[in-house]
Parts: C-alpha cells; structure tokens; sequence
C-alpha cells in the first residue's frame, strides 16, 4: 500500500476563536496562532486544520460564510494568512483551510442577491420551494440545531431550506454555476499555497429533490443517514470537484462524513473513485449519542467503541481510508465523555490518545485534548454561546420536556461549547489566552491544567502527547496495519496486536478505575520492547499483566 505524507501525518485541528488571541480583543486571531508555530511542532504534528478564517457574522462561528476569499478581520488581514502559510512550511508543517461548501451566510452576497426577486441571476444559487397546499412548510424536515429546515422569505412567499440556522441557506448544487463558485474558491485557495481542506458535511451536497416528508420516528442520526447525507448526485459532484480541481494540486481532501458508515464509506474514499482522500468519520464521537445531540444518549460503553473500530476497518480492505477523531469543536471534550476527568484525568487522557494513535487511518488532534483539558460549567443560559446549544434551550422553554436546570445540565454534558473554552496557556488571567476578558467562559480549571505547567514536566501529558507522536511519525504501523483483538468482549480492556510488513506492535490499554489483569501468553520466541507506558511502572509475568487504572502500554515485538 502507498502511503501519502496526508496519511502518515497527524492533524491538528485549531479553532481559530479560541486558540490565541495577539491583538487583546479577547478573540484568538491568526497572529496568535503564528506565534505559537513553535508549540505545534512540538508536538510531532505534521498538519493544521484551521476551522473557518472567513468572513463572517458569526452566527455560527464561522461555518456561515460571507465571503470565501476574505479573511475576518476580527482574525486578520491576507497578509496575515501569507505569513501563517509561510511560517508553518518552513518549519514542515502543511495546513489545510475549512471549506464549507454546502451553505453560505444569509449576509452572503449570492443570498442578498438572490433574495431581491425570483427571477434574480442569483436565485437558482440556493433551494426554494413554494408553500404546501394548506400554505404550510414544504415538507417536515427538521434542522441540525433544532425548528424546521425551511425559513419563508415574506417578499417572494417562497421557502429557502436551510439543514442548519436560519442563517445558512444551503446551496444548490444541481446549478452548474454554484459548483464552478466553489471550485473557483477552492483554486483561489490552493494557488495561494494550502495544501488542502477539510470539507464541512460535504455528504449532504446532493439533495434528494422529492423533498419527501421524512419519517422523525427514526431519530435525526437515521434522518441524516438516509435523507440529507449521500444524495443522489454526491458521487458525481465529487468525481467533478477531484477531476477539476483537486487533482491538479499536491493537495488533499478530508470530508466531514455526516451520515457516512462503514459500508458507504468506500464509495467515497476508495483509490479508484477518485473522489476525496479520507472521510472523517462520527462513529466513535456520536458512539453514545444515540438519535441526535439533545434527543437520547446513553452511557459510554467501552464494547460498542471497539465495534466502531472493528467495523471500519473494512474501508481499508477496499483500500479506502479514514481519519479519527476523539474529539473536535463539535464535541464535549474527549477526557469527559470517554474517560476520567477527575482523579485519573493524566491517566486517562494519555491512554486515549495511546488508542487513536495506533489505530489505522489519519490521526486528527484537537486543540487543548494535547494538555487534557476537560467539560465546562456554564452556570446560566447568558454563558452559553453555542447556537445549537442556545436553539435546544429556546425551544425547550417552549416544549417544557426538561426542565430549566436539566436542560442547562444537558448543554454542559453535550453542548459544543466545551470544546471551544480558550487554551489554556498558563495560570495567567484568562489562561494566558488573552489580555481581555475572553469571548467564551474560561475553564476555571485553567490554573492546574494549562501548557506552561506541562512543559517541563516529564510525566506531563502533554509530554506523553509528544512522545507519542514522535514515535508514530517514525513507524507507519501506528497508521496502518492487520488487528487482532484480544478479549473482545471484555469491557474495560482495549487490547491488540498489530502487523504490517515485519513489525509487529501489542497495545493494552485499561478502561478501568480499578487493576485488572490480563491473561497474555508472551510467546518465547519474540522479543516484547516496552516503548510506551502512561505510568512508570509494569507488572508482568509470562502469562500475564495487571494494569493499573487507566493504563496505556506499547510493546514493540520483534521475532527472535
Ligand atoms: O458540523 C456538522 C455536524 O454534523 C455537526 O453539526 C454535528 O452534527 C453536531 O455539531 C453534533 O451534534 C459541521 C461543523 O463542524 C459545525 O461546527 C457546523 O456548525 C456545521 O457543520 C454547519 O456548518
């Protein structure tokens, strides 16, 4: 199998509002972020992904765009970017920009437009529809952050559909125009000198123009599979964006794989398609989120988050290829949701990222899980600044399902928020994030946890992230390879080997707040090197390990 630098490399991912503010107006910005180039390649990083830079109203921090070829002021100038780009490649370091293809901002020039009457050059840009027979919405399809997908404009009397605010009309990819717009965008970008983007629900291009009622019985993960992600047309807009535009660029793509599973995937990311290089896929992030954010989730179970693995290692029989997230700015933070957050939070983020990072595909990194940074409280609805968040709250206050607090309670336990608190830099005011008072609550734990106590500190785990990566970039096993589970069904034990060519890795990793033992046969003929351990010490013999809480191991097996 031929591996690319894009496969080998691990991603890590900024949220550009929270990562570093330069300019002191409590909004991280691009300058800050290149003065902390030196930080991200220490870690063994190899690629940024930089959340939207774009110009834009914010209403959902980024992800409604305005204008595609500028940058928001708020985060900088163009010559900002040049300088990020330069910086960053000549330290060996690629970025790839955020490209949300699927909607604009309502403050888009294209909407605005197309809002101005219906036979407007820009109208055919998005998806109208006229009323239903009894002047009602045109179909029952819900949004991703909650009420109906589709807003009525009162001067033509037609409907737009929107899949996310209001304020994001989704764009109509059946007009020939729009997808020459984006590839112009996209070109813009790559003769700029990116090397690539990760594609924001880049599933959900192709509408399914019967615009058919859907069944909401099925919950919104099932509404998503089969009704707005994997479209009709999908593969044929792929095939045309690589064709025009991605081929022609040492460049790569990595789609946000809303509704994409196991069996679908290879469609999209198989060698021969020639559509995008890998698909993020939501398997372990939406593991115990059963229906949707805010419908039903269920406890963390260790059994169901091997499954995921398992089951998606079927892409690369069909030489397909994935990227992994634990964690990203849609997510409550991964130390909460998977592990430990409190008395092992050092063990269990260590073992965590031990997991993504021997487990085959493109490792993506999430801004702060590098230092292990936890859940938020927000303490009252004004904390919140989330827009799917704040939507489930508003809409609540009319349903009544849950109360005040529980739905509060339920925003700090899923929202998004959590994952976009500021950095946490030192023990500085506002975590050293900024000189102001930041956009977002900072997370008062910044004191004990934050980047400047873990740089000296061996133990750290931020050090530990590190090593990790230092290793995985020098061994593509990390990234590739033959499983082989062992004690599939135990729930509290994650444990393989792995193979590929000659080398061979065993991974015991423990979801355990208390020791456990694990029966191993060591065989005689192999030699086992420990080159990764989140504790210091082991205890072994030849037919078997005790693993401390929480404990992540690596053994490089080498064959006598
Ligand atoms: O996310 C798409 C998406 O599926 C998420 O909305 C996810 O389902 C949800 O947050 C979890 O409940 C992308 C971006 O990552 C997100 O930040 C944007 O809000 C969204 O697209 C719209 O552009």
């Amino acid at each position: 199998m031929h591996l690319n630098w894009y496969n080998i490399g691990t991603i890590y991912q900024i949220y550009p509002r929270s990562f570093k503010d330069s300019s002191g107006n409590g909004v991280g910005d691009l300058r800050g972020i290149i003065n902390q180039l030196d930080y991200i390649k220490s870690l063994h990083v190899d690629i940024i992904w930089i959340s939207p830079i774009f110009q834009s109203p914010n209403n959902d921090n980024g992800y409604d765009v305005s204008d595609y070829c500028e940058i928001l002021p708020e985060f900088g100038t163009m010559s900002d970017f040049d300088e990020l780009l330069n910086e960053a490649h000549s330290r060996n370091l690629k970025v790839i920009l955020d490209l949300v293809p699927n909607h604009t901002s309502d403050e888009h020039d294209w909407f605005k437009k197309a809002k101005q009457s219906k036979d407007n050059e820009f109208r055919d840009y998005y998806i109208w529809k006229k009323p239903a027979e009894d002047g009602g919405l045109p179909n029952n399809w819900p949004s991703f952050f909650g009420g109906p997908a589709w807003t009525l404009d009162e001067k033509s009397g037609e409907y737009y559909l929107h899949l996310f605010t209001k304020n994001q009309p989704d764009l109509n990819w059946e007009n020939p125009k729009v997808r020459e717009e984006i590839y112009k965008v996209m070109r813009f970008w790559l003769n700029n000198g990116v090397d690539g983007f990760r594609m924001d629900v880049i599933t959900l291009l192709s509408k399914d123009l019967s615009f058919s009622n859907v069944d909401l019985s099925i919950g919104f993960r099932k509404i998503i599979e089969r009704h707005y992600a994997n479209g009709p047309k999908i593969h044929d807009y792929l095939n045309e964006m690589n064709e025009k535009v991605m081929q022609h660029y040492d460049a790569f793509s990595m789609g946000e794989g809303v509704g994409v599973t196991p069996i679908n995937a290879p469609l999209y990311v198989a060698n021969d398609r020639e559509e995008l290089d890998m698909v993020y896929h939501f398997d372990v992030l939406e593991n115990n989120i059963l229906n949707g954010k805010y419908e039903e989730i269920t406890d963390f179970n260790l059994l169901n988050i091997k499954k995921v693995f398992r089951d998606w290692h079927q892409v690369y029989e069909q030489n397909g290829w994935v990227a992994n997230a634990f964690g990203n700015h849609d997510f409550a933070r991964m130390v909460s949701r998977f592990a430990n957050d409190t008395t092992f939070q050092k063990q269990s983020a260590k073992m965590l990222i031990t997991l993504m990072a021997t487990q085959n595909g493109t490792l993506t990194v999430y801004q702060g899980d590098e230092i292990g940074m936890t859940n938020v409280d927000l303490e009252h609805i004004d904390e919140v600044n989330d827009i799917q968040s704040l939507n489930f709250y508003a809409e609540n206050l009319q349903t009544k399902k849950f109360s005040e607090i529980q739905a509060l309670q339920m925003i700090n336990n899923e929202g998004r928020d959590n994952a976009r608190t500021p950095m946490q830099w030192s023990d500085e005011k506002y975590a050293g994030f900024s000189s102001a008072k930041p956009w977002l609550k900072v997370n008062p734990n910044y004191t004990s946890i934050n980047v400047e106590n873990q740089l000296d500190e061996e133990g750290s785990i931020l050090n530990y992230y590190r090593k990790i990566l230092a290793i995985k970039k020098e061994n593509d096993i990390f990234c590739v390879g033959e499983f082989s589970e062992i004690e599939q069904n135990n729930e509290h034990l994650f444990a393989y080997t792995k193979k590929f060519e000659d080398n061979r890795l065993l991974v015991l990793l423990s979801f355990s707040e208390v020791p456990i033992n694990v029966e191993y046969k060591f065989n005689k003929n192999y030699s086992y090197e420990e080159i990764i351990n989140n504790y210091e010490t082991i205890e072994m013999n030849s037919n078997s390990i005790k693993l401390l809480p929480y404990q992540a191991l690596i053994f490089n097996i080498q064959v006598n």
